[in-house]
């Protein structure tokens, strides 16, 4: 759909990065080119397109026709000029920090972000000569001050996982442009539908597409976007030669889950909502985190930086690590496992799970307390998902 431009979301999820005319066999359907590698014309070709004098399909670790399409809609979504689809949402975050943090450095990144994150630059970069200084992501004077000659981008997630803290996106890029840095949002939670990083001053979107870009929860992959010049940086060096490339065949499955995105993130927002009212009543609930809620510490800011509120909410249940065993053992129609973004319900217990790997006080310093409970709400109808989660209160109190 690249020569029509003007269209709206719903309309670019459905046909952006892809024109059945432009395809030699017509097909209505986005084809899966399932395929390592493709013919050259002739050997001059060949040279021309490994010289990068010509753009053009040689390898699938490269580029992918199915590839592109998802990186194209995706990019064209955010608002971004182009895009890189990774075999994982951690695929895709390596990737850009080794790009952005070539040769060594810093990441100045926001604390409240996913836990295999976090252990990727607390744990792993190090060993590259990359660290991170960590920050509170709503103060804006540690954004600032944490900036050295070393600093080579910024780092945040919004809302953050799990704990769902929205961060001021507008605010951070301008610390960082005042400093000619760039900052990198993951977008996994909210996905384009319900906030554009980028027109917010971001200049690289990650996601983990594994989530609500898929919703189906049968691929794992990610997908980078921002400017061209950064992206072809990205795809002839390092996507290149280290190999993260997305299979064409989950590419295909991502462009199914697209096509009804807005749909979905309607349903699950609704739904989140609804359950969040109802836990924030519940006797045996300490604590609720959500954005679309007024008890949520940054509210305001959710009404102005996003669509919707999403699928995510959080809560803390009375008596601590063993009710939220408990309560999670209960449970009948959620299903207890490390996702998100399911069109089904997923509930889990971060502290002993997806954010394990954190000594205590990474864990203090992430916001993970013992009891907090994260639930992914599903697009099922929302009177059983709290029926379900009510029998399993009922059950904790026996
Ligand atoms: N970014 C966010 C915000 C995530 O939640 C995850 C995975 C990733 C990146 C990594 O993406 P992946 O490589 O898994 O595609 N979050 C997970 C979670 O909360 N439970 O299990 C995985």
């Amino acid at each position: 759909m690249s020569s029509r431009e003007g269209y709206s979301f719903d309309t670019i999820a459905l046909h952006g990065g892809y024109d059945p005319k432009e395809d030699s066999s017509g097909a209505r359907a986005v084809p899966i080119h399932q395929t390592t590698s493709y013919v050259f014309d002739d050997a001059d070709h060949a040279a021309r397109l490994f010289a990068l004098e010509e753009a053009g399909n040689i390898y699938t670790r490269i580029t992918n026709p199915t590839n592109s399409v998802l990186e194209q809609r995706v990019a064209a979504l955010e608002g971004a000029e182009a895009g890189l689809a990774t075999s994982s949402g951690m695929a895709a975050i390596n990737l850009t920090a080794l790009t952005l943090a070539e040769g060594g450095g810093e990441i100045l990144s926001s604390k409240y972000i996913y836990g295999g994150t976090y252990n990727l630059f607390s744990t792993t970069l190090p060993k590259y000569g990359i660290e991170t200084k960590f920050v509170d992501p709503h103060d804006l004077t540690a954004w600032k001050e944490g900036i050295t000659e070393e600093t080579k981008f910024l780092y945040l997630e919004s809302p953050g996982n799990p704990t769902l803290d929205i961060v001021d996106i507008e605010a951070v890029a301008e610390i960082a442009h005042q400093n000619d840095l760039k900052l990198v949002v993951d977008n996994t939670f909210n996905t384009p539908y319900l906030s554009q990083p980028l027109k917010l001053g971001a200049d690289v979107v990650v996601h983990s597409a594994t989530k609500y870009i898929g919703g189906h929860g049968s691929s794992i992959g990610g997908v980078i976007v921002g400017s061209e010049e950064l992206l072809f940086e990205m795809r002839t060096e390092g996507y290149r030669d280290t190999g993260p490339a997305l299979s064409p065949m989950n590419a295909w499955l991502f462009i199914q889950g697209l096509e009804t995105l807005s749909l979905r993130m309607e349903r699950h927002s609704n739904n989140a909502f609804q359950v969040a009212q109802w836990l924030e009543s519940h006797s045996q609930v300490e604590w609720v985190r959500y954005p679309g809620l007024e008890s949520h510490p940054q509210y305001e800011l959710a009404q102005k930086q996003q669509k919707h509120f999403g699928g995510m909410v959080c809560f803390g249940i009375k008596g601590g690590f063993n009710a939220g065993k408990k309560l999670i053992n209960s449970v009948e129609l959620c299903s207890l496992l490390a996702n998100i973004g399911d069109t089904r319900t997923l509930i889990i217990h971060p502290a002993s799970t997806t954010h394990e790997q954190l000594s205590a006080q990474e864990k203090e310093d992430a916001g993970i307390s013992d009891n907090l409970i994260r639930l992914s709400i599903g697009i099922e109808n929302v009177d059983d998902i709290i029926a379900d989660l009510r029998q399993a209160f009922n059950k904790t109190v026996e």
